[in-house]
């Protein structure tokens, strides 16, 4: 029996690329997308996020919006990107996406498929927290319906990814973009495993592993694939702006979570400047469990063979 699954994103490429791995996962079943307007303008990333359900043939799985926009914001140029995908001709001339504002709103969404799921239901998140948070508030006994919430997000023992004005530089964006929820996700103690920047460092979207996947390019999903991360190579050449497989490797997690090192530790979530939205280990915080390796040559093969489709 695969196993039901709630997917959170925020429409940035690779988030994008996750919702399409999560596709080809034969173990997964998945029960609604929501997505989180952070690193993405809403309307194009749920045009995006249908175009790829109607790619694979599961333009029946539902799509919630979000409509909170967090505490600090993402760049623009960042949020932008979208757009191009929608235009790349393997998903233009897909038949007409729904009215964006058509959609249920994303925490009632959640609230929907949890409170009628007849199993545990696994919560993937590779945006920020908020519209789980804001679910999880509203109907608080919808908790006992979770078996495990993978999160992309967070630092530990590494620097963060945010560098902007009253910030220190130790934070990772999704906790950043709204830091109040990120420390309510770790109140609550559920089974909570984060895939924060200390494992995700060791995935470097590279050149090598573009070149074999063109090599497969006559699989459908290589060749879009291969575009998507080729647009994400326009970046400046520098520390913060290399592009890691963040969220596709806490995707992956799903399928093989026996190549991951995991951590069980006590930690916490600053709310306030200069560091906002850093994740630190602390005696008297909360127990959550984050990973610390992956087995790398593990991770790049399985993608290429699964978008050997
Ligand atoms: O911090 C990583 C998160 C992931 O969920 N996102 C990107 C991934 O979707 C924010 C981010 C950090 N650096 C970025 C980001 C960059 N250079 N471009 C776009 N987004
Ligand atoms: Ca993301």
């Amino acid at each position: 029996m695969p196993k039901p699954l709630l997917m959170d994103h925020d429409g940035a490429i690779d988030d994008l690329l996750s919702q399409l791995l999560v596709l080809t996962m034969p173990d997964v079943e998945l029960i609604g997308v929501t997505v989180t307007p952070a690193d993405c303008y809403i309307e194009p990333a749920l045009e995006s996020a249908y175009k790829l359900l109607q790619l694979m043939g599961r333009e029946q799985v539902p799509l919630g919006r979000g409509d909170y926009y967090g505490i600090n914001a993402f760049p623009s140029e960042w949020r932008a990107r979208p757009e191009i995908i929608n235009a790349l001709p393997l998903l233009i001339n897909l038949p007409k996406s729904p009215d964006p504002y058509g959609y249920l709103s994303a925490p009632d969404l959640i609230i929907r498929q949890l409170s009628t799921a007849t199993e545990k239901v696994t919560i993937l998140m590779t945006g920020p927290c908020s519209n789980l948070v804001m679910a999880l508030e509203k109907a608080p006994e919808l908790k006992a319906a979770i078996a495990e919430i993978v999160w992309m997000g967070g630092a530990f023992r590494t620097t963060g990814n945010v560098q902007t004005f009253q910030h220190d530089g130790t934070a990772e964006w999704n906790v950043f973009w709204d830091p109040v929820c990120s420390q309510k996700l770790f109140s609550y103690e559920l089974p909570l495993t984060l895939i924060p920047l200390d494992v995700t460092n060791h995935v470097p979207v590279t050149k090598k592993f573009l070149s074999t996947l063109a090599s497969q390019i006559d699989h459908k999903l290589s060749n879009l694939t291969g575009q998507f991360w080729a647009l994400t190579l326009d970046t400046i050449p520098s520390y913060h702006y290399t592009y890691f497989m963040w969220d596709i490797l806490a995707t992956s997690y799903l399928a093989m979570p026996e190549q991951f090192m995991i951590e069980t530790a006590k930690a916490n979530v600053s709310t306030r400047p200069p560091n906002a939205g850093q994740t630190y280990l602390d005696e008297n915080g909360y127990t959550i469990r984050f990973a610390t390796d992956v087995n790398v040559a593990y991770f790049y093969e399985y993608l290429l063979a699964q978008f050997r489709q």
